[in-house]
């Protein structure tokens, strides 16, 4: 899965990109004018780290999301150079709006968070306005006469066209499952899922107050939107501690964990995804699917093969294994399910799939 982290120059990018995946990127209090960040951060889930214990695998594999770090979008950038930023995560399935709250005059930059998130959001309009724009003028233009699937592009572009002229993001408009389809190659960026990072200094970390508190989780509850507080500086110079050093420090800001650890939370949670784990003495793995994935699309994530050839699927609660130690106890309690193709895959869910190639 790959997130871009967007937002205005100097809000704290670098720092929490540094923070999520444990890079030491150059942060400054001069705008890094449109550097690119690209890292992996590791998804840690416990429920993996007790399936290794019991496996003993050859390797163990976590979930890992992939961040993108672009330069600071201000609305007195060319267009050129936006759209140019903006590509760098055409292709991303979520968007971090980094917000900066922490107060610093030695750093310039916009400070109102409300306003921040209006401009962020104004340039994704814009982005995707543009793209509708240039496609229907494209269709128009055409001197051949239009198929019948460009008619019906026509016409579902059109209706994007309205919505974002009228400042709406096209996931607030409603779309049939066709239509969805029809306009997932666009890969539009108000259709992408928005998580709101408040960065925050120690100070309104801890007291969990900051301007405007009221008005902002109205904007994020009305735009649908996820939210998670940091304590981005901070938080990222505890991370770059010895790890038995950073549980004291994460303690005193009244943490219980990473900024990875809350961040991956909350994503799944807002994207809707959940994990099932593959177990055997090679390898013990964490795969990230979407809610109510069925058995054999599951299988797909693993191997093409396996979903082409898909048998059955022999699934194991988490909590089973816990209790009863091993595969074997759980089978021999009946609580090993096996199920065919159409089954719905449940989080925690530890699958052996039956194929034939
Ligand atoms: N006091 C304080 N300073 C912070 C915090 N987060 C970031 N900064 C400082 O703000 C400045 C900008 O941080 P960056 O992480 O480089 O910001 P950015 O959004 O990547 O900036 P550009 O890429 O230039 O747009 C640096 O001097 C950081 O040390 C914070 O939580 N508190
Ligand atoms: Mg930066």
């Amino acid at each position: 899965m790959k997130i871009g982290i967007v937002g205005m120059p100097l809000a704290g990018k670098t720092t929490l990109f540094n923070l999520l995946t444990g890079q030491h990127k150059e942060t400054s209090a001069y705008s890094s004018k449109g550097t690119k960040n690209i890292g992996i951060a590791t998804v840690y889930d416990q429920r993996i780290d007790y399936l290794s214990s019991l496996y003993h695998p050859k390797k163990t594999t976590y979930a890992a999301i992939e961040f993108v770090d672009i330069g600071g979008i201000s609305p007195e950038l060319p267009i050129k150079e936006k759209v140019e930023i903006f590509n760098l995560i055409l292709d991303a399935e979520a968007l971090l709006f980094v917000i900066r709250l922490f107060e610093d005059p030695a750093v310039a930059g916009e400070k109102d968070p409300i306003v921040q998130i209006e401009n962020l959001k104004c340039e994704l309009l814009l982005r995707d306005l543009e793209v509708v724009e240039n496609r229907l003028e494209r269709l128009k233009k055409s001197k051949k006469k239009l198929t019948p699937e460009e008619l019906a592009e026509m016409e579902i572009l059109n209706k994007c066209n309205q919505g974002l002229s009228d400042d709406q993001f096209l996931s607030n408009l409603e779309f049939s499952e066709e239509e969805i389809k029809k306009i997932s190659g666009f890969s539009f960026y108000t259709l992408k899922p928005i998580i709101i990072v408040l960065n925050l200094s120690e100070e309104q970390f801890k007291i969990k107050s900051y301007s405007q508190k009221e008005k902002l989780d109205k904007v994020i509850q009305d735009g649908n939107m996820a939210s998670l507080n940091i304590c981005g500086k901070m938080e990222m110079e505890i991370n770059q501690l010895e790890p038995d050093e950073r549980q004291m420090f994460l303690e005193d800001l009244g943490l219980k964990e990473s900024g990875i650890e809350r961040l991956s939370r909350v994503c799944y949670k807002h994207l809707g995804l959940i994990s099932f784990f593959t177990v055997g003495e090679d390898e013990v793995k964490a795969w990230t699917i979407r809610t109510g994935t069925i058995a054999k699309k599951a299988a797909g994530k693993v191997h093409s093969d396996i979903e082409r050839g898909f048998i059955r699927a022999e699934i194991a609660r988490y909590q089973d294994l816990v209790t009863l130690v091993s595969l074997h106890a759980v089978k021999e309690k009946g609580l090993l399910k096996i199920e065919g193709k159409d089954a719905i895959i449940e989080d925690g869910d530890i699958i052996n799939f039956r194929f034939n190639v």
